[in-house]
């Protein structure tokens, strides 16, 4: 990945109109809502569907996200982390209007300490629950020391930067227009408490430590970008008392394991791939770990032989 220089960036290159339309209203909201963040670093008061306290800059996301998605044609439902149940957006998904997943500000318990955090994007076609086969593309706005967006689709991974606009709205350039995970792996970030991680992952951890260096921020979007960035892995492994880990499957796990696949990685629950994992509901849990394959296959032997 070369140093993102937007003044040389490209213009984006979406084949689908649908899903350029969907990344061109994914960065057009990003500038007022990194521009919210500072005073919505409270709590709501409120739970998400996932039992999770919800500060008030998820729900500005949220909104803000909606409103713009859902006035995509071609979209045809909304359906966020925050919400029980979908948003009707007009159109039939899977028979030509797509699904449109939304984590609105994955890493919000970085607001407060102000550290990195973003939105997760995925288009389905297909009525959700669905799995990760049914992504036609998927992406994630990293809110750092400067707005970029990752955009994935069937032609490859592309990095982008989101510019405001003098009318306030985000415009997105293409930095790196073939991103894919570097060969030799350099960084590692586990989350949950150690004291919680099963002995088969406890083990595997300590050979990645001897090898890798530590990168881990605390936001999913962060973590992963890091991975994309530098190679390695990023895992929110099953936990001795939440074996289905922490991070959901429609709006966080698949998206990723979708990105990081096209960008050449791999992603696994533990045994298998995320994209193949047939979920019960929309808001599922699964344990994660993506980055490099040679990585994931090590991870997924350690834990067969427990
Ligand atoms: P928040 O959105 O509540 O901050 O959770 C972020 C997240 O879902 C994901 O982005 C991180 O990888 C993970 O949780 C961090 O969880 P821990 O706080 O348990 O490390």
């Amino acid at each position: 990945m070369v140093d993102p220089d937007p003044a040389d960036g490209g213009d984006p290159s979406e084949s689908d109109p649908v899903v350029a339309a969907i990344f061109d209203a994914v960065a057009a909201t990003a500038p007022e809502i990194r521009a919210a963040l500072p005073g919505r670093r409270v709590e709501s008061g409120t739970d998400n569907p996932s039992g999770e306290s919800v500060l008030a800059g998820d729900l500005y996301a949220d909104e803000l996200l909606a409103d713009a998605l859902t006035a995509v044609d071609g979209v045809g439902s909304f359906v966020s982390e925050e919400r029980e149940t979908a948003v009707d957006a007009g159109g039939a998904v899977g028979e030509g209007a797509y699904a449109v997943a939304i984590d609105p500000l994955d890493g919000s318990s970085n607001l407060r300490s102000n550290n990195a955090m973003g939105t997760v994007v995925g288009v389905y076609d297909a009525p959700l629950p669905a799995t990760g086969r049914d992504l036609v593309a998927a992406g994630y706005v990293l809110y750092g020391p400067i707005t970029t967006m990752i955009v994935a689709d069937e032609e490859g991974v592309r990095e982008e930067v989101v510019e405001r606009e003098s009318n306030g709205s985000g415009s997105r350039s293409v930095v790196e227009d073939d991103l894919t995970l570097p060969d030799d792996p350099l960084v590692y970030g586990f989350g949950g408490r150690v004291p919680d991680w099963p002995a088969d992952f406890t083990a595997f951890a300590r050979e990645i430590e001897d090898e890798l260096k530590l990168r881990y921020g605390g936001a999913m979007v962060g973590d992963v970008n890091q991975v994309l960035t530098y190679g390695g892995l990023f895992a929110y492994p099953a936990l001795v008392d939440a074996p289905e880990g922490k991070l959901r499957l429609s709006f966080e796990a698949n998206p990723i394991a979708y990105i990081v696949e096209r960008a050449g990685g791999a992603a696994t629950d533990g045994d298998t791939d995320i994209l193949d994992v047939e979920p019960e509901g929309v808001h599922d849990r699964v344990p994660l770990y993506v980055g490099n394959e040679g990585l994931v296959k090590r991870l997924e032997d350690a834990l067969a032989d427990g």
